[in-house]
């Protein structure tokens, strides 16, 4: 427990923190990689294990469970005027490879933490309140950020697309989709759009995925900014062939122009003048992948990222500058996809002050921040008012399986959600 209730709160106003550190653990016990990293990924079997459970805590807590055609989870507390826009929160649990149990986890385990904590304070809810677990918020299997809620927005390009793209083991959307347990067809992708209005606010809990809260001892942070993320798909082919018969000046090797074009994103965005441009090379791949056989294929995927739009797009135009350079210059071919280019987003003012209203109602310190990590919120915010609370993580790590956050530190952000739920619910 978090000791006894604050201020004005009854001694009821407490968070489970040993239940939810529990349900933390057994969900994270639904892994395709041994403990402490976790790996779940779009609809694998852990990932149908992950939803089962989530499932099933929505339903003990007596909130009404309904699954959209790609599988977003709602658990909703209908409200004295149901009629109007609800008041939402939530994140994803899906999880990247050999990362950690509490990126997203937080913010649907904890949001439904902060339900129970608001049913056993005996509030009644106007408006509705509904937790969402978004089907999936990283980019691992198909290579899209933020599916589940990217159409929950009504991007009309991804429900045109998503019913043509494979994984890297040829496997499509649709088809892993069934063996999920959501066989679709694909204009049923359009019935995931959100009907307008259906929310009148977002709110999610996240760990802040960076070191500035603990550093600063600072409990709450309170995200005004998410940045604006793309991510870029590269191809070069050239001959490869024997690495010991062919001689230096014959060779148009991609590997090389793979190993040049990663040194160039670096170079591009530290040109861009701001600490706020980020870039990263996190996959690169060889064709064959022998020691003994020039690479005749090689496959990069570029994540770029900054809080101003413009200056991120600059560095991809640069990027893409040095990638026609760099093929004619060794005589290999290219091809270069933008797979997202999504602007930043800003939260709402209404939602801010709410989020600032719960944290001074809890004596809890705040610090208005951006937030570098794109998250579910970034989506949520064209379909709706949104707001972000950020709680500290041990140094900063996240996508790692040193991921942590303290039982205090949850409880700090479930108290903040809850509060600000139950003040946005009742206006
Ligand atoms: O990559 C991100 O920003 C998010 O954590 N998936
Ligand atoms: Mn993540
Ligand atoms: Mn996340
Ligand atoms: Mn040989």
């Amino acid at each position: 427990s978090d000791g006894e209730g604050e201020g004005p709160f009854p001694a009821a106003f407490r968070v489970d923190s040993e239940g939810l550190q529990r349900q933390i653990d057994e969900l994270a016990s639904f892994s395709d990689s041994p403990a402490p990293s976790v790996t779940r990924v779009l609809y694998s079997d852990k990932d149908v294990q992950a939803r089962r459970y989530i499932k099933g805590i929505m339903n003990q807590l007596g909130l009404a469970v309904r699954e959209d055609a790609v599988g977003n989870i709602f658990g909703r507390w209908e409200g004295s005027e149901a009629g109007l826009g609800a008041v939402a929160t939530g994140s994803h649990v899906d999880a990247i490879p050999f990362s950690g149990k509490y990126d997203g986890v937080v913010g649907v385990l904890g949001a439904l933490e902060a339900i129970s904590l608001l049913k056993r304070s005996a509030f009644q809810p106007k408006r509705s309140l509904e937790v969402i677990m978004f089907t999936s918020e990283e980019p691992t299997r198909f290579g899209i950020s933020c599916l589940g809620s990217r159409l929950m927005a009504g991007i009309e390009e991804l429900a045109q697309s998503l019913g043509k793209v494979v994984d890297n083991q040829n496997v499509s959307f649709l088809d892993a989709a069934e063996s999920a347990g959501y066989k679709m067809h694909p204009e049923d992708l359009h019935s995931v759009f959100l009907k307008k209005d259906s929310y009148s606010a977002f709110i999610e809990l996240h760990i802040e995925q960076g070191p500035i809260l603990e550093k600063e001892g600072i409990p709450i942070g309170i995200v005004t900014a998410i940045a604006a993320p793309a991510s870029l798909k590269v191809e070069f082919e050239g001959n490869g062939g024997h690495a010991g018969a062919v001689l230096m000046p014959a060779r148009n090797d991609a590997g090389l122009a793979a190993a040049e074009l990663s040194l160039a994103v670096e170079k591009h965005v530290l040109e861009s003048g701001s600490i706020d441009t980020v870039g990263t090379v996190g996959i690169l791949q060889l064709h064959p992948g022998a020691i003994n056989s020039i690479p005749s294929k090689s496959h990069l995927e570029i994540d770029v990222r900054d809080i101003d739009e413009k200056r991120r797009n600059d560095v991809i135009y640069k990027i893409h500058q040095s990638a026609t350079e760099i093929s004619k210059n060794r005589g290999v071919l290219f091809d270069f996809k933008i797979i997202n280019q999504d602007p930043p987003a800003l939260s709402d003012k209404s939602v801010v002050e709410a989020m600032e209203f719960a944290a001074k109602q809890l004596n809890l310190e705040y610090k208005k921040m951006i937030s570098r990590a794109y998250h579910d919120s970034l989506f949520m915010a064209r379909v709706s008012p949104m707001g972000m609370i950020f709680i500290p993580c041990y140094k900063g790590y996240s996508h790692k399986p040193e991921e942590y956050a303290s039982p205090e530190d949850m409880a700090n952000g479930v108290k903040v959600l809850a509060l600000t739920m139950a003040k946005l619910s009742l206006e």
